[in-house]
């Protein structure tokens, strides 16, 4: 049965006596030149969930905001989730299989999960625009051939149009046409129907400028441009096309977001409308830099949250009150959640989310469009297709922070002062082992090392308006601390101080980290 898989696994992809790794917050991450078995066992693995499922998966070969150097896998389900936590765990068996146990393993993971080899499968195979994908990818592909499975080679993709790509494949169309030119049309389409055709109201104009990372949403931003036409007026920078220019190097989302301050080529912007995408364009940040005093201001997540929250209020003309719940890290934590509601609306702080409608919700939104003259709900109806709901998406939830920015005629300042936001902090320590640390109350509380939390409630009581909170990474080997006070050097001495006190209790390695 798993004689191919096998050999080849020994001659092509062998795992030798590598650590063992696990499949984390959004799959496998590491080095890159650590995971190339990895892909091969995952090319398997896919072929097997496809078997399950009777329908198409994903395989996603990105390390998004991390350094170019890293790289990671993750697997996407039928229906545009993250993989099934029960999977995880196996996806981690046979990631760390012995080279010579890998028949056992996945005869294991076959019989326990009662796969039917004689039916057929189908994976969606994409990159980013790392170096190492390309060798990796082809591990992923010949993963996937060596247990006869059929593969679709996305090529170069953004995160979030792997997901839309099976999602569309599975549903047969109904969510869209499984291509890249169907995702870029079906978006577009909406958001000018959305619009109408002048692209300027009020003090919202058309123009932005886009920070691409140096990585694939830059890419797929320029081809996005030709379906967009003149609706938006955009410069990027940081397209990836400059001797020197490096992915998530000194821009990007999770760059803008963490240091508080504008990308590589965008710091002498004065007022004008800026967005940045992270590594694999599933996360968006806007900001800007005042006209006069020049001073940084950013519109993160939460930002994104309540504008389109807001906005799905009016439309919906409900006054009532929105109900939040909270769920740890992690947008496949923040999907399932968002999924118990008719809207659910999810973005992380830092910037990564989206909109998800029940079926049912749906069609009441389409039916009462078709049958009744209510421009709001017409509004709405081409609101709903410019989102990809199928996961967090950058470049589809910054089109519809452009649309709710020209249907209420805001400029970037209008929207910041919808409301003051706390002045806040985020810290990186790194420490031998970051699962020392564990927490509870998502991930709110720390459990262990015992006392911590109690040192950080102390901290916290100091500072007027304080609160911190600290957890291990799931993507990067670090434990981070996130802070807020009453402005923004208490909010830096906080961090500071809890981060010192992770640094003792929790092994830290090297120097603490410098106060901001
Ligand atoms: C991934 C997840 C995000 C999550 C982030 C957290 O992001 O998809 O939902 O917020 O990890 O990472 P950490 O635990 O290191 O802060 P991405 O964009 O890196 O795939």
């Amino acid at each position: 049965m798993w004689a191919e898989a096998v050999k080849v696994g020994l001659e092509q992809h062998a795992k030798g006596d590598l650590k063992a790794i696990q499949y984390g917050t959004a799959g496998f991450r590491t080095d890159a030149k650590l995971l190339d078995h990895v892909m091969y066992r995952m090319g398997i693995l896919a072929v097997l969930r496809s078997k399950l499922k009777q329908a198409a998966i994903g395989v996603m070969i990105t390390a998004s905001h991390n350094q170019e150097k890293d790289n990671g896998v993750k697997l996407v389900d039928p229906k545009g989730e993250m993989l099934e936590q029960s999977w995880e765990a196996l996806a981690t068996k046979l990631a760390n299989a012995k080279d010579d146990e890998l028949d056992i393993v996945l005869d294991e993971i076959a019989q326990s999960q009662g796969i039917d080899h004689a039916l057929p499968s189908s994976v969606f195979v994409g990159r980013d625009t790392r170096e190492s994908s390309p060798r990796l990818a082809q591990a992923i592909l010949d993963g996937i051939k060596a247990v006869e499975g059929a593969v679709i080679d996305a090529g170069i993709v953004s995160t979030p149009q792997l997901h839309y790509l099976v999602v569309c494949q599975n549903t047969h169309g109904q969510y869209g046409e499984a291509s890249a030119k169907g995702y870029y049309s079906k978006i577009s389409q909406a958001f000018k129907a959305f619009r109408g055709s002048n692209p300027v109201n009020g003090r919202y104009s058309p123009k932005l400028m886009f920070d691409g990372a140096n990585g694939v949403g830059a890419q797929k931003m320029k081809e996005f441009l030709t379906f967009l036409g003149d609706s938006i007026q955009m410069e990027i920078v940081n397209d990836g096309t400059q001797p020197g220019d490096v992915l998530n190097g000194d821009c990007g989302a999770d760059f803008v977001k963490v240091q508080q301050t504008s990308p590589k080529g965008l710091e002498k912007t004065r007022g004008e409308r800026c967005v940045s995408v992270d590594g694999d364009a599933d996360r968006v940040m806007y900001f800007y830099n005042d006209k006069e005093s020049g001073q940084f201001a950013m519109l993160d997540g939460d930002r994104i949250a309540t504008l389109v929250a807001e906005f799905l209020k009016e439309l919906l003309d409900q006054a009532k009150n929105v109900p939040v719940a909270c769920v740890p890290t992690g947008v496949k934590h923040l999907h399932h959640k968002a999924q118990d509601f008719d809207i659910g609306v999810y973005f992380e702080a830092n910037g990564h989310g989206t909109i998800v409608f029940s079926d049912a919700a749906q069609a009441k939104i389409r039916d009462t469009a078709a049958s009744s003259n209510s421009i709001q709900a017409q509004k709405l109806a081409h609101l709903v297709d410019v989102i990809n709901q199928t996961v967090g998406d950058a470049i589809s939830d910054m089109l519809l922070v452009e649309s709710i920015l020209h249907a209420k005629g805001w400029s970037i300042e209008d929207w910041r002062k919808a409301y003051q936001d706390l002045p806040n902090r985020q810290m990186k320590v790194r420490v031998a082992d970051r699962n020392v640390i564990s927490t509870t109350d998502a991930e709110r509380q720390v459990v262990t090392p015992k006392g911590l939390q109690d040192e950080i409630d102390a901290l916290v009581k100091k500072f007027p308006q304080g609160r911190s909170f600290v957890r291990p990474s799931g993507t990067e080997d670090v434990v981070r601390v996130y802070s807020e006070s009453d402005t923004q050097d208490n909010a830096d001495q906080l961090a500071y101080e809890v981060g010192l006190k992770v640094h003792a209790l929790a092994g830290g390695v090297g120097e603490p980290t410098p106060k901001p």
